[in-house]
């Protein structure tokens, strides 16, 4: 669904004139998404609080297992039903799974669960340890073995489990610092009084709200008293709808069905933790192709290829990387996946126009939405083959009322949605993207509207496919009298005149709107404990859980905008959406990915998709879905992005220059620079508001000419990170506190962040300034941090919120002393960077050293051939590559520049792949500390990486 915000706004007559109605069909009914049955959910202050009626369980008939033990839990009383039906018999398994991860299940007894433990690490040999007791009912903690730092516990609270309500809490210490619960639009450390909802929801970037993404992990982090900080992970794998509800002293944690299935991790650094979650849990990250970490551009609204063709050539001309131009929706025909629209994107031209853009080095990624047109039976002409084939494959979600497919309502009318519990689903999936692409030679998949958003309630379409296709019952963007006018927040002081237009403008609007307004929709305010639908007991109640959790949509509905949870799967347990939900996005993800390998043997598929779980960082990438063109929205996609680095899904960026509404210049001038530190860099808008391409605005090319040369000449650095990330689970993105872990300053810190281990990115948030304050880690120890445009090192005390100059069209960028960076010189793609000469520069710490790595394989493959690695190090005046492996880079190394010293050196000598060197030609200059060596080239023209390196000064 659209950011309200969006629907709300208006238009002009002569504008709004000019805007035909988005397509000339039906519009459904808005009581189709009226939600009938709806709001069930009822405010009931009588509705119990579990922990004061629930009995609880008692422990017995422990049996120890090779890593741990079993025990039988037994409902310690007469049941509560409090939101559902008590399960009397449960299993408790705990498992030493690994010296730093300890496992707590508790699931209902006929069950069996899997395990995933090392085979060696007992109670003994563990870090974390697990007491329990059965006074007055069975409660656990688990604690540090070192030093008895309790981390969880449940003592005080019964555990709850019931066939749709599960309730533990642990308590918590007073102000205490936890980051994740991925995915949520707020600051990175998530407070002390906040609801996280896991429901995934088509809903534009709400603070605080449920959207897309469900990770239910978060990171503790404990300061100490200014002693060594320890952090602890906990992640509970669970899929249902489900909310953490963090409190003064409490975590409540509630779903609505399933299990427990605890991990706890013990750190104790929050990089630890990460790498405990990612490398021991649910999985490290892929590893992404080369190209991917160029430049994008997308847009809703580009009409033809022609459009797109005036795209790519407005970048060449302003002198503006661009890798990859991306289309919306738009291209296809009425909105069905895997088409063409014959008359603006015929496939001839279409194919044209790509060997044009893959001549060039470019690339090609077309959005694929979650849902399949179901044609209107009753007219031949609307036939649609790729439903045809889904549906003699029994590959889509059915409607459990009359068995038939279930038949809800997205942009192509009436659809079905792929069933990818059942191998035919992927088989649908994979078939017809090969199919599309013998048509259409794309080089990625864009996954949208994978919650799977519906526009309507219910199986709505059953009986009404002969009114297909049918226009969702709400106004789109652009549609008649429905322009936006919105603009960021100091548009109407830097440009005073448009910006009266648009108010006069969006004031008429109004008024033409007035008369045929649409409903708008209401929001309901929530109470996160006594929220509850009417009790059914003895029957699972699918559609309206007795435990209302605090979707955003109207009443709280789990019927809302989206596929109804009592839509049915194929698979042999007839399993639901009730329980699926969460993992349509990821198994879509999942499937386009195997699809991709298809299309692509050997090849790592590149997939950005929307709703995402837990692992998905395995299969895919994600942006930042609908933002808006807002400052708060540019900063909060910093914690955005750190959620994501700690999820293991480091292929992130946002939308970039804002989606929903309109930009200005200023607010796109420091987007494009700030996300040019982000791995995913793409430029996406809303359909109906004005440009946004980085040239539209002569500063704004200005600018983003400026930071897309620093961007592609630290690619091999970001490709280095990635790699790291892939391999041991190294973040990309950073957090200070992540970086600094014993720094208690740096706790909150979401307005900065560091890209590796290397640079400190500080930008400037809000508009109209002229500088941007920041901090400087590290320097009560002696880190020194250097400019990156001037090298030269910043004068900051420890402890200082500095304040630096940052004109429009300057991000900050500082080099972390001890580091050396890897560089290419930048050329008009990832491709042409590939083979410019490299560098080297060297920023050194306060003892004269620094050290460094770069990686470099094909950029594509799967399984390499031959990789590289190089390890760079500077120590007592002499600089180190030393190299592994046989991949083959071209380039020569022309230069180095070291950051950090004070006099020219009398002398150098250097010896390439353990030859000596002639080295009359190369230049030394010395000037405000810094070092600059260049005519290296010839002595690697075989490629700079070829043997190992050693450059000695004195
Ligand atoms: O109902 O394809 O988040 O990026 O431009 C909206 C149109 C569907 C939502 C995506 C957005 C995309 C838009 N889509």
């Amino acid at each position: 669904m659209f950011n309200s915000l969006l629907l709300a706004a208006c238009a002009v007559a002569s504008f709004a004139e000019a805007q035909s109605t988005f397509r000339a069909i039906p519009t459904l009914s808005a009581s189709v998404d009226a939600a009938p049955s709806l709001v069930p959910a009822i405010l009931d202050p009588t509705a119990p609080n579990a922990q004061d009626v629930c009995p609880g369980y008692k422990a017995s008939g422990v049996v120890q297992t090779s890593q741990g033990f079993t025990a039988d839990l037994t409902l310690a009383g007469a049941p509560c039903n409090a939101y559902g039906n008590d399960i009397v018999d449960l299993t408790l398994a705990v498992e030493y799974q690994a010296k730093q991860r300890l496992s707590v299940k508790i699931f209902p007894k006929h069950l069996v669960a899997s395990n995933y433990t090392n085979g060696s690490t007992t109670a003994a040999t563990s870090d974390l340890k697990f007491n329990w007791t059965n006074t007055p009912s069975f409660q656990f903690q688990v604690s540090r073995v070192a030093s008895g730092e309790v981390i969880f516990s449940t003592y005080g609270k019964v555990i709850v489990f019931e066939d749709q309500f599960l309730e533990m809490a642990t308590s918590m210490v007073p102000n205490y610092n936890i980051y994740g619960l991925a995915e949520n639009i707020h600051q990175f450390r998530l407070g002390n009084n906040l609801t996280r909802t896991f429901w995934a929801a088509d809903s534009g970037n709400p603070i605080d709200g449920n959207l897309y993404g469900t990770h239910p992990m978060y990171l503790e982090t404990r300061y100490n008293n200014g002693s060594a900080s320890s952090s602890h992970g906990v992640y509970a794998r669970n899929a249902h709808g489900q909310e953490w509800l963090l409190r003064s002293d409490n975590v409540t944690y509630r779903t609505i069905g399933g299990s427990y299935d605890l991990y706890f991790l013990s750190g104790p650094t929050p990089k630890e933790v990460i790498r405990q979650y990612q490398g021991g849990v649910v999985g490290l990250p892929q590893m992404q192709m080369y190209w991917t970490f160029g430049f994008h551009q997308c847009r809703w609204g580009y009409e033809n290829w022609t459009v797109l063709q005036e795209i790519v050539d407005g970048y060449a001309n302003a002198g503006i990387q661009l890798e990859t131009i991306w289309t919306d929706i738009d291209y296809m025909d009425q909105y069905r996946d895997f088409t063409n629209g014959a008359m603006n994107f015929p496939v001839p031209a279409g194919q044209a126009f790509l060997a044009e853009l893959y001549a060039a080095g470019q690339h090609y990624v077309p959005i694929v939405d979650s849902n399949i047109y179901a044609p209107n039976p009753t007219n031949g002409s609307d036939s649609y083959e790729p439903f045809q084939r889904g549906a003699a494959l029994s590959a889509f979600i059915r409607n459990p009322d009359d068995g038939d497919f279930y038949y809800g309502d997205n942009w192509p009318g009436y659809s079905v949605w792929t069933d990818f519990l059942v191998p035919q689903g992927q088989q649908f999936w994979t078939e017809e993207l090969v199919k599309w692409y013998g048509d259409i030679p794309y080089d990625g998949i864009w996954i949208d509207l994978s919650e799977a958003s519906s526009f309507c309630v219910g199986s709505c379409g059953t009986g009404h496919l002969q009114e297909n296709p049918v226009h969702p019952p709400f106004r789109l963007p652009g549609d008649f009298n429905n322009v936006d006018f919105n603009y960021p927040e100091a548009f109407n002081i830097t440009n005073a005149t448009e910006a009266a237009s648009a108010v006069a403008a969006s004031s008429s609007q109004v008024a033409a709107n007035s008369a045929t307004a649409l409903p708008a929709a209401t929001t309901t305010s929530s109470s996160a404990t006594f929220m509850r639908t009417k009790p059914t007991p003895g029957v699972r109640n699918l559609d309206f859980p007795p435990y209302v959790i605090n979707n955003l949509f109207e009443g709280h509905s789990l019927l809302k905008n989206t596929i109804a949870p009592n839509a049915t799967h194929n698979d042999a347990l007839n399993t639901t959406e009730y329980e699926m939900h969460n993992l349509f996005g990821h198994q879509i993800a999942n499937a386009t990915y195997h699809a991709l390998l298809s299309v692509f043997p050997g090849r790592r598929p590149f997939v950005i998709s929307r709703s995402n779980f837990a692992g998905s960082g395995n299969i895919t990438g994600h942006w930042g879905g609908d933002n808006t063109s807002k400052w708060g929205s540019m900063y909060f996609s910093i914690a955005q992005a750190l959620q994501f680095m700690m999820a293991g899904i480091p292929m992130f960026g946002v939308d970039t220059c804002g989606f929903a509404g309109n930009t200005d210049a200023e607010l796109c001038n420091r987007w494009m620079q700030l996300s040019a530190f982000f791995p995913f860099y793409r430029n996406h808008n809303v359909f109906a508001s004005i440009p946004q391409e980085a040239y539209r605005w002569s500063s704004v090319a200005a600018a983003t000419r400026t930071v897309m040369n620093i961007r592609y000449s630290l690619l091999p650095y970001m490709y280095t990170l990635f790699y790291e990330a892939h391999t041991s689970a190294e973040t990309v993105m950073r957090a200070l506190a992540w970086e600094f872990p014993n720094d208690a300053q740096l706790l909150n810190v979401d307005n900065q962040f560091m890209l590796g281990p290397s640079l400190l990115i500080t930008p400037v948030l809000e508009p109209l300034v002229t500088s941007v304050k920041g901090v400087f880690p590290g320097v009560a120890d002696g880190v020194v941090w250097y400019d990156w445009y001037t090298l030269q090192p910043l004068q900051v005390a420890a402890g200082e919120n500095k304040t630096l100059d940052a004109p429009l069209g300057h991000i900050n960028v500082h080099v972390k002393g001890g580091s050396i960076l890897p560089l290419q010189a930048p050329g008009n793609t990832t491709a042409t960077s590939r083979n410019n000469p490299w560098s080297l520069l060297v920023a050194l710490d306060n003892k004269g050293q620094a050290a460094g790595s770069l990686y470099l394989d094909d950029g594509v493959s799967l399984v390499q051939n031959a990789t590289k690695n190089v390890q760079l190090s500077y120590a007592n005046n002499k600089l180190t590559a030393s190299v592994t492996g046989s991949y083959h880079s071209a380039p020569a190394l022309a230069n180095v520049t070291i950051a950090g010293v004070s006099a020219l050196p009398a002398a150098m000598t250097l010896t390439v792949a353990g030859q000596p060197c002639e080295t009359g030609v190369i230049q030394l200059v010395q000037g405000g500390g810094v070092l600059y060596v260049t005519g290296l080239e010839t002595f690697t023209t075989a490629g700079a990486w070829e043997g190992d390196i050693e450059m000695q000064f004195s």
